[in-house]
């Protein structure tokens, strides 16, 4: 299981420069609007210190990390939920993510074209706030009138819902800024609402443009230097004092999805890393490591890996009565080294 994001815009902002300094692949990079129409996927490592500190002790043959998928999606435009531009195509990608980045236009250069034809972060928020609103109440409605004609009583509590949600994204909420109970959060998950994904703006900056968003999760980059530092060595890239930022995007993304990461040490051959839901049981963490091991599972050894490195290798951490033995109700801590036991 892999957690994904789609990077989202309107056209022209930089959206594929910023997934190809992500994931290093080449893809279509143009001066005009809607260079990409079909969407382009790629894994990227999460980078985290941690796991090297763990591998340093225990020696693996092999390390690996955990991933995260990015999906570079087509440039959207107003209208976009009635089928302008690349229109409704391009949303269905975005309900297929698990959060958004939306990258907004703050470089100025007259040769690329501006579609809003000014910078004004605000206003490019509102356009992609905007359609991303309309598709929910279309989803909304839609799934209401489905339910209506099938005139079952059962469906009466799910309508109310609907309906109520509806009349709040009508007002121009977004849903993940309504207050919604278990019960409402469960009814409307299969129509994995637009507006209710996490979202994260990157202000894609560069010169001295003004370019400010307050009260928003956001980071303000120049993704046309990432694509082009990412391409060179780290001894490079020092020689030019120039850092990249593109670990603190994916971490980004990693915090705002609600993940944590533990990890497993495979009797020292392989130091991995594994992504989780916060909130997790030990159970649906096996889960992860092989889809056999949920319903296997019996038990498991569990350390934070603080304690592991302290100790040096698991054998002494054992001897130190530090490991936990923890049984089906136990709940992963972000950062636990653990062996299962099945
Ligand atoms: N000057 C400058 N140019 C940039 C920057 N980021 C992207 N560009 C340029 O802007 C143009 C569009 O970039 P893309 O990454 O193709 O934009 P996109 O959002 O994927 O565009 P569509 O796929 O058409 O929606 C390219 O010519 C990029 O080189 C930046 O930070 N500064
Ligand atoms: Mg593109």
């Amino acid at each position: 299981m892999s957690f994904s994001v789609g990077i989202v815009g309107l056209p022209n902002v930089g959206k594929s420069t910023l997934f190809k300094a992500l994931t290093k692949k080449s893809v279509e990079i143009a001066p005009y609007p809607f260079t990409t129409i079909h969407p382009n996927f790629g894994m990227v490592a999460v980078p985290d210190a941690r796991l090297e500190k763990i591998a340093e002790i225990i020696k693996p043959e092999k390390i690996t990390p955990t991933i995260i998928e990015f999906v570079d999606i087509a440039g959207l435009v107003k209208g976009a939920h009635k089928g302008e531009g690349l229109g409704n195509q391009f949303l269905a990608h975005i309900r297929n993510c698990d959060a958004v980045l939306e990258v907004i236009r703050c470089f100025e250069n007259e040769n690329i074209e501006n579609v809003l034809g000014e910078i004004n972060p605000q206003k490019e928020i509102e356009i992609l706030e905007l359609e991303l609103l309309m598709k929910d109440m279309e989803t909304l409605k839609n799934a209401r009138a489905k339910l209506e004609n099938k005139k079952e009583k059962t469906n009466l509590r799910k309508i109310e819902i609907l309906r109520k949600i509806e009349t709040e994204v009508s007002q121009g909420k977004s849903v993940s800024e309504i207050q919604l109970n278990e019960e409402e959060k469960s009814e409307i998950q299969e129509y994995q609402l637009l507006s209710q994904k996490p979202v994260l703006y990157i202000l894609n900056k560069n010169g001295k443009t003004k370019c400010e968003l307050s009260n928003k999760n956001n980071l303000v980059l120049n993704l046309k230097d990432e694509a082009e530092f990412s391409e060179l060595s780290e001894k490079e890239r020092e020689e030019l004092g120039a850092g990249l930022h593109l670990d603190s995007i994916i971490k980004s993304c990693y915090n705002m999805l609600n993940l944590i990461a533990f990890f497993t040490v495979a009797g020292g051959k392989e130091t991995r890393a594994w992504t989780l839901k916060l909130g997790s049981s030990a159970p649906q963490a096996a889960g992860i490591v092989h889809s056999d091991f949920e319903k296997r599972f019996i038990k498991a050894e569990v350390i934070p890996w603080q304690k592991l490195v302290e100790a040096g290798n698991w054998k002494e951490a054992r001897e130190k009565g530090w490991l936990q033995i923890v049984g089906k109700d136990y709940l992963v801590k972000d950062g636990d080294v653990i062996e299962f036991k099945i």
